[in-house]
C-alpha cells in the first residue's frame, strides 16, 4: 500500500463556511500552534524573527514582504506560524528510536498527519533491502554515518551506465546557495535531470509568460497593489495559501481599488478580512474585500477572458480611443490582428454559457475595467493545473495587452508562487531545460563541458523510473511520492530504483516508498542556526515579486547530526567531482554567492546587494516594457477554450488545499473557513447534483476516474471513502483535498506544453462506498 490509509475519522462536523478571514482567532491559533509544540523561548524567537530583515524567510509561501515598513509584531500569518511550529517543534523527534520501533510497513499504515507529528528527523538513516527477508515487517531504517551515506550515494551514481539514469528532484524551500551548488554538482556529474515542484505548480505560468512577454515571473512590485485600480484574483485562495496578501489587498481597497474574484468556490479570504494587528478591525469587523465575485465553472476561465476581450472591443467602438491602449499595442505588441480575427469567430453567448455566469456579471467586470489601466491580474493553481492551462494564461495576457496594463505602475501580471523559494531555485538553474546561455556561463566559470540534452521533468522522471530508464532518485526536500499525480504508479516507480535518497526535515510517505537501498538525510530548516567553519551563515531566497533577500536561522538545531543542505551537496560533490573546492563553498557561503554573481545574470555584486536591508530586485524586462521575446514585442496569442462535455453521472473534480495543510504536510483535519472539522476525506458537491446522483448529504462514496491510456484501454482509478458534503459549488463540479485524491490523476493526464498534472480538472464518477 502506498496511498495514505483510506479511513474516515468518524467525527466529521460541518458548520457554515466563515465569512471573514484572519482576525483575532487566527492570532490565537498561530500562537497556540507554536507553543503547543515547543518551549516558550524557542517559540517566541522563531515567531519574532520571521520575515524580518534580520531574521529568516518564512518556510510557508512566497508572498513578498512590504518594501517599506514591516510590521513590528512580525510579518507572519496563521499558516506561516503553523509551518514554523512544524519546523521548530521539539516535543517529539523522528529519531532512530522511532525507526527501531516501527518497521517501514508499520509506518505505511499511519496517516500523513501522524507521520508529520513525529517531529524533526535527527539522524541520517539507511534502509538496505538486498539479501533481507522479503517480509515488509522486517524492514527497518537504521542509523548510518554521514561519510558512509555519502560514499554509498557516490558509489551508486558512479556505477550507473549513464548520468541520465539518475534523477535529482528539488522542492521549493531550498535556498539559492543550495540550489546553485546542487545544479552545479548535477551538471558536473553530467545530466539535466533536475525536475522540481514547479513542474506541478506554476510551470504553465512560466511557459505562457515566456512565450508572450519573455519572462515567466510577476511584472509587478509590492507597492503596485496599493496603486492598482482593479485587482482580479483568479483561481487562487489567498486567505489560506497566501494570507499576508490580504493585507496588501486591504490597502489597495482603502485606496479605492475594486477587487474581483474568479473562483468556483466562494473562498472566505476573498470575502472579507479582519486585520489581526489592527484594533479597529478586530473590534468593528473587517474590510469587505471583493466587489464582484464570479463563481465560474471549473476550467472555463479561458472562455471568460475571451468574452471580456470581445466586450472590450465592442466598448472601444462606442468610446473610441478610451478603452484599448492603441499606442501601447502599436509600439510594443505583435499578433493583434490575428487575435482579433480569431476572436470574431466566437459567439459571445456561447462563451458566457460555458462559464455558467450571467451576462450581467461579465458586463460588470467589463465596466469595472473599461476605462481603467491600472489592472493587476493574480492567479495560482486554479489556472495552472488544467490541460489547456498555458492557453488560459496566455488569454489573461491578451486582456492585459489590450488594456496596456503591463509595465505600468499599479498594473501587470502577478502569478502568486507557492513554495517560499521556488522562484529562486529556477533563477539558480534548477531546471530540466536550461537555456544555452546559462550552460555557456557555467562552462565559462567552472571550465567543464555541461550536458546539453534536456532532462526529465516530474512526469517524465516518474515514467523513466517506472520503465527502468532511471535507477537513482535523489530528492532535495519535498514529498515526491505523494505530491505527484498517480500515487500508486509513482510509488511503484520509486520502488523500482536501486537507490532513493531524501534530504528532508520531516518524515514523509516518500521515505516509505523506497528503492532497493534508501537514505533519509536530515537537514537544517529555515529557522535553524547554521554554523560552519567561518561562523554563522545566512542564505538567500527570492519571493514572488523577484526580490532576493537574506534569511538567517535563529533557533538552535535540535540535533547536531543535521547538516545544512549546502554541506550535504558538498559531501557528495567531494566524492563525485573531487577537483572542485567544495569545502571552501561550505565553510563560508559568501564563496557560493561569489560564484552565483559570476554565473547568473542580474546577480553581479550579489554578496553586497543581499546585505542591503530588504535585499534587491532582480532585473525584470516586462516591468519596464522591455519584452524579452525574440522580437522584443509582447505577443497576442490565439487560444481555444476546452468545452467539458460530461456524460450522465460524470463530474469534474478539482483538488484543493485545506486551511490546515501545507501541500502534503497535514497539520490538522480542520478546514475552518469552509466549515469542515475533523475530517479530510470530504467531497464538496452541489445539492442538486447530490440528488441527481441518487445520493444524500454525508453519504460515504468512492471516487473513480476513467482514463484511456496511450493504448486506448480505459483504466479506472479509485479513491475510497469520501463523505459527500452539500456545498455552494457550480453544478457538475466537485472539490476534494489533495494529496488524498492524487491517486485519481493519471500520470499521462498533463497540461499541453508545461506537462503539469491536470490536478484541477479530473473527470470522475461517484458510487456509494461498500
Ligand atoms: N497554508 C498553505 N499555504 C500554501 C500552501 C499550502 O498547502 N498551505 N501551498 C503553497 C503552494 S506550493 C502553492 S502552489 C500555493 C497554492 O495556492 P492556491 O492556488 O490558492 O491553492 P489551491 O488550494 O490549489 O487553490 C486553488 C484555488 O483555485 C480554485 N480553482 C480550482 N479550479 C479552478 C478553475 O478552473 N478556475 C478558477 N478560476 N479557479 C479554480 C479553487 O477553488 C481554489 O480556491 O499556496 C502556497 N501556500
Ligand atoms: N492533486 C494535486 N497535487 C498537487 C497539487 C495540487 O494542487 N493538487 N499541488 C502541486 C504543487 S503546487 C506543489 S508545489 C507540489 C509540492 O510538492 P513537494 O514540494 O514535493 O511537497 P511538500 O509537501 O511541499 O514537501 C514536504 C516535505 O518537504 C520536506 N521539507 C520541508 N522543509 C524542508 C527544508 O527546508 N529542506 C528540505 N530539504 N526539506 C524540507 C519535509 O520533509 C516535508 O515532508 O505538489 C503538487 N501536487
Ligand atoms: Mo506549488
Amino acid at each position: 500500500m502506498s496511498v495514505p490509509p483510506e479511513e474516515l475519522s468518524g467525527q466529521l462536523e460541518v458548520r457554515q463556511p466563515q465569512t471573514e478571514a484572519a482576525g483575532i482567532t487566527a492570532v490565537i491559533k498561530s500562537v497556540e500552534h507554536v507553543f503547543s509544540r515547543t518551549d516558550l523561548g524557542r517559540g517566541w524567537t522563531a515567531l519574532y524573527k520571521v520575515n524580518q530583515t534580520d531574521g529568516y524567510d518564512c518556510p510557508s509561501c512566497a508572498w513578498p514582504d512590504p518594501d517599506h515598513g514591516r510590521s513590528a509584531i512580525a510579518e507572519y500569518c496563521e499558516n506561516g506560524a503553523k509551518a514554523i511550529a512544524d519546523e521548530v517543534m521539539t516535543r517529539h523527534t523522528a529519531s532512530p528510536v522511532l525507526f527501531q520501533r516501527y518497521s517501514v510497513a508499520d509506518l505505511l499504515q499511519k496517516t500523513d498527519h501522524w507521520l508529520g507529528q513525529q517531529g524533526r528527523l535527527t539522524h541520517p538513516m539507511v534502509l538496505r533491502t538486498a539479501g533481507k527477508s522479503a517480509a515488509p515487517h522486517a524492514l527497518h531504517y537504521e542509523p548510518i554515518s554521514w561519510d558512509e551515506a555519502f560514499d554509498l550515494i557516490a558509489t551508486e551514481l558512479k556505477a550507473l551506465p549513464s548520468p541520465d539514469e539518475a534523477i535529482f528532484y528539488t522542492s521549493g524551500r531550498t535556498a539559492n546557495e543550495t540550489a546553485f551548488l546542487y545544479q552545479l554538482l548535477v551538471r558536473m556529474y553530467g545530466t539535466n535531470n533536475l525536475p522540481d515542484c514547479s513542474n506541478m505548480c506554476h510551470e504553465s505560468t512560466g511557459v505562457a509568460l515566456g512565450e508572450t512577454i519573455g519572462l515567466g515571473k510577476a511584472s509587478i512590485v509590492y507597492d503596485d497593489f496599493a496603486k492598482a485600480e482593479v485587482i482580479i484574483i483568479m483561481g487562487q485562495n489567498p486567505g489560506t495559501n497566501a494570507p499576508r496578501m490580504l493585507t496588501a489587498l486591504e490597502e489597495a481597497k482603502r485606496n479605492g481599488a475594486q477587487i474581483v474574484a474568479v473562483n468556483p468556490l466562494v473562498e472566505t479570504g476573498l470575502l472579507a478580512f479582519k486585520h489581526p494587528q489592527k484594533v479597529r478591525d478586530v473590534v468593528l469587523g473587517g474590510q469587505t474585500l471583493t466587489d464582484l465575485y464570479l463563481q465560474i465553472r471549473i476550467n472555463t476561465d479561458l472562455a471568460l477572458m475571451k468574452a471580456v476581450c470581445k466586450l472590450l472591443l465592442q466598448e472601444e467602438t462606442k468610446h473610441l480611443g478610451r478603452v484599448l491602449d492603441r499606442a501601447f499595442i502599436d509600439a510594443h505588441t505583435a499578433g493583434y490582428d490575428a487575435f482579433v480575427q480569431a476572436l470574431n469567430g466566437y459567439e459571445l453567448d456561447d462563451l458566457i454559457r460555458q462559464t455558467g455566469l450571467a451576462i450581467e456579471q461579465v458586463m460588470t467586470l467589463v465596466e469595472a475595467i473599461r476605462f481603467k489601466k491600472r489592472i493587476i491580474i493574480c492567479w495560482a493553481m486554479g489556472l495552472t493545473q488544467h490541460k489547456n492551462a498555458v492557453e488560459t494564461i496566455r488569454e489573461v495576457i491578451n486582456l492585459l495587452l489590450l488594456k496596456g496594463s503591463i509595465g505600468i505602475e499599479g498594473g501587470g501580471v502577478a502569478p502568486i508562487r507557492g513554495h517560499s523559494n521556488v522562484q529562486g531555485d529556477r533563477t539558480m538553474g534548477i531546471y530540466e531545460k536550461p537555456k544555452p546561455q546559462f550552460l555557456d556561463a557555467l562552462e565559462r566559470v567552472f571550465g567543464f563541458t555541461a550536458p546539453r540534452k534536456p532532462g526529465y521533468d516530474v512526469v517524465a522522471a516518474v515514467k523513466a523510473m517506472h520503465e527502468g530508464r532511471a535507477k537513482v532518485f535523489f530528492g532535495m526536500g519535498g514529498n515526491f511520492a505523494l505530491a505527484t499525480s498517480d500515487t500508486n504508479y509513482c510509488a511503484e516507480a520509486l520502488q523500482k530504483c536501486r537507490l532513493t535518497v531524501h534530504v528532508s526535515t520531516k518524515l514523509n510517505r516518500s521515505h516509505l516508498t523506497h528503492g532497493q537501498t534508501a537514505l533519509i538525510l536530515p537537514c537544517l530548516g529555515h529557522s535553524d542556526i547554521d554554523r560552519q567553519a567561518s561562523g554563522e551563515q545566512f542564505v538567500t531566497m527570492e519571493n514572488t515579486t523577484g526580490v532576493v533577500q537574506m534569511s538567517k536561522g535563529v533557533v538552535e538545531p535540535i540535533s547536531n547530526l543535521m547538516l545544512s543542505e549546502p554541506a550535504i551537496v558538498a559531501g557528495i560533490g567531494k566524492r563525485l567531482r573531487p577537483n572542485f573546492d567544495w569545502d571552501a563553498c561550505v565553510s563560508n557561503y559568501d564563496t557560493i554567492r561569489d560564484l552565483i554573481a559570476e554565473t547568473i545574470e542580474g546577480c553581479a555584486d550579489y554578496n553586497a546587494k543581499v546585505r542591503h536591508r530588504g535585499g534587491f530586485y532582480l532585473p525584470n524586462g516586462p516591468r519596464k516594457r522591455q519584452f524579452t521575446t525574440p522580437d522584443g514585442k509582447a505577443h497576442f496569442t490565439v487560444n481555444t477554450p476546452i468545452v467539458h462535455t460530461l456524460r450522465p453521472g460524470e463530474l469534474l473534480l478539482m483538488t484543493v488545499r485545506s486551511h490546515d495543510q501545507f501541500n502534503t504536510t497535514v497539520y490538522g483535519n480542520d478546514d475552518r473557513y469552509r466549515g469542515i472539522y475533523n475530517e479530510r476525506r470530504v467531497l464538496f458537491m452541489h445539492p442538486n447534483d447530490i440528488a441527481e446522483q441518487g445520493l444524500r448529504d454525508r453519504q460515504v462514496v468512492d471516487l473513480h476516474s476513467h482514463y484511456a491510456g496511450t493504448d486506448g484501454v480505459v483504466q479506472q482509478r479509485t479513491a475510497h471513502r469520501f463523505i459527500v458534503v452539500s456545498y455552494d459549488i457550480p453544478r457538475g463540479n466537485v472539490a476534494a483535498y489533495f494529496p488524498e485524491t492524487n491517486v485519481l490523476v493519471p500520470i499521462d493526464s498533463i497540461a499541453d506544453k508545461s506537462h503539469t498534472p491536470t490536478s484541477k480538472s479530473i473527470v470522475i464518477t461517484v458510487t456509494p462506498s461498500l
